[in-house]
């Protein structure tokens, strides 16, 4: 039998913050797990090395499902972000090392390849609609076939998508405390449609359009949104409405044919329940990272498919190249596969965690032949990065009504 020999939490900063978590065995083999939470890092590197390792220590890892069960109900506190991204990396990382024992990529272990090929969004943002048709014109010039549109709100200082400099957009941002932005519902509303009618003047009916509402409207506002983009066709609208409440999407079902996607915060299946089940969404956002695991996104993806509900994983740069392999493994292995949003990590982090996915003509690519997830961490280089603190936003409405961010 192997057992698990030991187990740490490496944090880096390659210009945004890392977790990433290294189970050994005794064999010699490895295996890595992504842990990032987002502006609350050092909470899952707590649960993680205060309470789950001395829990891992002299277990056969190749038990994941148990070892999974284990974590998840043997804790009696369960759900959450903390929780569940700590049992992600796990589990991740435990699928890592049977793939390596095995000496076969993990989509080979979910069933084999369904497709040869990933498809992914990528993020066009700019500082108003000229600028934005731009940037997307560069996305199709470098073969994506499916772009998300973000654009900055005439009389609104800064909005969620927009970067203010030529650099991809960073939301968390470092600091003692978290930045605060202001926003109006209604210009966003009077504005947006535009966006879109212009980007179908421009471009034509063929490219696959997103846009992320990222929680800001209510369900009434939400549904108003979504039939002012049928004319546009959108590939999807995401995140239109904070998603706790599941039934306010029965609103927006009602009134609108534009897709819908949602889940990115979400953490189990508990929390798409009614959503998948009364085909309220039709595209899951729920990413390995927050859904506890490539064994717990299998049985969400499972329940999704009867319901003809898709995947369409989060895939911002805050989920690390260890959660993109993941991805990529479970992607080309299941059915019900819709897309995958691709946010390109800059070079330092491509460096501390050489990866074997690759991007040609909007599609993403799985080396051949590499054991496990196919991704690495390189300790040394990370080391000389170390944690640095940092927060996503906190919004405001423009008479200081603390809002969704
Ligand atoms: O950490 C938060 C980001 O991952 C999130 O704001 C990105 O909404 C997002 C997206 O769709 O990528
Ligand atoms: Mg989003």
């Amino acid at each position: 039998m192997t057992t698990i020999e030991s187990a740490k939490v490496i944090v880096c900063s390659p210009g945004r913050n890392f977790v990433t978590l290294k189970i050994f065995t005794e064999q010699g083999v490895y295996g890595l797990g992504d842990a990032t939470l987002n502006g609350r890092e050092k909470a899952v590197v707590s649960y993680l090395e205060d309470y789950v390792i001395p829990c891992l220590i002299g277990r056969d890892p190749s038990r994941i499902e148990d070892i999974w069960q284990y974590l998840y109900k043997g804790a009696y506190w369960r759900r959450g972000p903390v929780t569940m991204s700590a049992i992600a990396a796990v589990d991740m990382a435990l699928w890592d090392i049977k793939g390596k024992m095995l000496d076969t990529p993990v989509y080979n272990l979910l069933g084999g390849k369904s497709r040869e090929a990933v498809m992914v969004y990528g993020h066009a943002n700019g500082k108003d609609i000229a600028e934005t048709i731009d940037e997307v014109g560069r996305h199709l010039d470098k073969g994506y076939k499916a772009v998300r549109a973000q654009s900055g709100i005439p009389g609104i200082e800064s909005t969620y998508g927009v970067s203010k400099t030529k650099d991809n957009y960073e939301p968390a941002v470092r600091g003692d405390l978290p930045k605060e932005s202001l926003w109006s519902t209604e210009k966003y509303l009077n504005f947006i449609p535009k966006l879109f009618k212009e980007l179908r003047d421009t471009y034509g009916d063929e490219p696959h359009l997103l846009h992320d509402c990222h929680h800001r409207l209510t369900p009434i506002e939400a549904a108003r949104l979504g039939k002012e983009f049928e004319p546009y066709h959108l590939f999807w609208m995401e995140d239109c409405t904070p998603a706790e409440l599941q039934e306010s999407f029965r609103i927006i079902r009602e009134h609108t044919t534009t897709p819908l996607a949602v889940g990115e915060v979400f953490n189990t299946v508990w929390d798409a329940q009614l959503l998948i089940s009364e085909m309220l969404i039709d595209y899951l956002r729920t990413s390995i990272v927050r859904g506890g695991g490539i064994s717990h996104m299998k049985k969400i993806a499972s329940f999704a498919e009867i319901y003809h509900v898709r995947t369409g994983f989060h895939g911002a740069t805050d989920l690390s190249p260890v959660t993109m392999s993941a991805a990529l493994n479970f992607d080309l292995s299941i059915n019900n596969f819709g897309i995958q949003e691709y946010m390109p990590h800059n070079g330092l982090t491509q460096e501390l965690f050489p990866n074997s996915y690759q991007f040609k003509d909007g599609f993403m690519y799985l080396e051949e032949g590499k054991p496990g997830l196919g991704v690495d961490i390189d300790e040394e280089k990370a080391s000389k990065y170390p944690y640095e603190r940092a927060y996503l936003p906190v919004n405001r409405k423009e008479d200081g009504t603390l809002f969704n961010w």
